[in-house]
């Protein structure tokens, strides 16, 4: 059966009315116009959206990866800094003058809440003489990190203090605690000292 084209749409566009396409002609034209009048803005949604996500996995992808490689601080929970300074420090029983065969690990769990709220990126400061205090034990740079370059007696920069490789921390905190005891530390000073630090602070860890 001869199928009948109703043809006068595609010569109702305007200017072709008296152009020499033929009716096939007119009808690619047509067509092809027609679908980039409708498809060509959908399509360039769909790469906008594809875009905007692609960007957000990118940016997420990044993220993660700079995590994983990274210098970011982290933040402690209690018993496993007390586990941590024991077992991967070697934070052990020890004679603290009015603290008599006391774990070492006790006395840095509350000292280090105090001064940092566990948390290794903190810096605090400044302080009243314009230095800062850096990381988990929060370290002094007037004394004890560069920069500045003058008195930084653990050779660390304090950058490194508030990474979460708390290794160069603890031998700096070694160093500062042989001169001066943990009273080096205002955090120890106002609020663990002359309390009952192992109930208040590791009892519940099931460490020893
Ligand atoms: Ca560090």
């Amino acid at each position: 059966m001869v199928r009948h084209v109703n043809t006068s749409a595609y010569f109702r566009v305007k200017g072709w009315e008296n152009s020499h396409l033929t009716v096939e002609m007119a009808r690619h034209k047509y067509e092809s116009q027609r679908l980039h009048t409708f498809m060509l803005p959908a399509a360039l949604r769909l790469n906008y959206v594809w875009g905007t996500m692609g960007k957000i996995l990118i940016s997420a992808l990044l993220t993660v990866y700079l995590g994983s490689i990274g210098s970011d601080g982290r933040v402690f929970e209690r018993c496993e800094l007390a586990r941590t300074l024991r077992d991967n420090y070697g934070f052990g029983r020890e004679n603290l003058g009015d603290y008599d065969d006391l774990n070492l690990f006790v006395l840095g769990v509350c000292l280090a809440f105090y001064e940092s709220s566990l948390d290794t990126s903190k810096r605090g400061g400044p302080n009243t003489d314009g230095s800062y205090d850096h990381g988990l034990f929060q370290i002094n740079d007037g004394y004890w990190c560069y920069p500045p370059d003058q008195y930084a007696d653990c050779n660390v920069a304090c950058d490194n203090l508030r990474n979460d490789d708390i290794t160069d921390d603890i031998a700096c905190v070694r160093l500062i605690f042989q001169r001066h005891g943990f009273d080096a530390w205002y955090g120890w000073l106002n609020n663990c000292k002359g309390t009952n630090v192992e109930a208040n602070w590791v009892a519940d860890c099931n460490i020893g």
